[in-house]
């Protein structure tokens, strides 16, 4: 079964791609295909990630999954949040908008630097389809004051992993994907599929 997997984001297409292949799925990225990212207009996870994979699913007349996430920092009130991918400006690079993180953060307290990373992955069967799985992972962690690691993406070398005593840039693949938002949103995701 051909999927269009429905993200510009190569780390995303890197720690999903080979699981759902392992699952039976022939996955090809949207990039691949030609085609542009939706544009993000709602105003939740759920809503971003339906919007993508409907777009799509619109375009190629393949089922579609798309990722959608974010960090939500405890003592922002839960920013950046879906606002995750532009906190820095609409073209911010994935560095520029850990670095306003850490800037903003500078002057809170390490007991104060409670995060956590939310995944929704949705996939939808066909543009029209009224009942897409949706399945939401989340990884709770603590914002570091400076970079460390150099694997993963986005905000990975500044969330510490209390538990793992290490950012989460400083995992391996398979150690993010084990407990990750998104490892997490992609075992239910892969469950729900198995049922149908
Ligand atoms: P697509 O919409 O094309 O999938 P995107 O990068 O724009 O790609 P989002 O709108 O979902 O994706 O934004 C996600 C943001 O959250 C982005 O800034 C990521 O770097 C960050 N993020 C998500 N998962 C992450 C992870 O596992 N590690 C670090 N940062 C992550």
């Amino acid at each position: 079964q051909k999927v269009v997997l429905a993200t510009g984001n190569a780390g995303k297409v890197r720690e999903l791609a080979d699981l759902l292949g392992n699952f039976g799925l022939d996955v090809v990225a949207q990039t691949e295909l030609g085609v542009e990212s939706a544009e993000e207009t709602g105003l939740t996870f759920i809503e971003n990630a339906v919007l993508k994979a409907r777009h799509a699913a619109q375009i190629t007349g393949l089922p579609a999954i798309a990722d959608d996430s974010g960090l939500a920092v405890d003592v922002l009130g839960g920013a950046p949040g879906i606002y995750s991918a532009r906190y820095a400006g609409i073209d911010a690079t994935d560095q520029q908008n850990l670095e306003k993180l850490l800037a903003t953060l500078k002057d809170v307290p390490d007991e104060q630097r409670k995060a956590r990373f939310h995944c929704v992955l949705v996939y939808m069967r066909h543009a029209e389809d009224p009942t897409p799985l949706v399945c939401h992972g989340s990884w709770e962690g603590q914002i570091t004051r400076e970079a460390a690691g150099a694997g993963g993406f986005g905000y990975d070398p500044i969330f510490f992993v209390p538990t793992e005593g290490k950012t989460a840039a400083e995992l391996t693949r398979d150690e993010k994907r084990a407990i990750s938002h998104r490892g997490q949103a992609l075992k239910l995701l892969l469950e729900a599929m198995k049922n149908g």
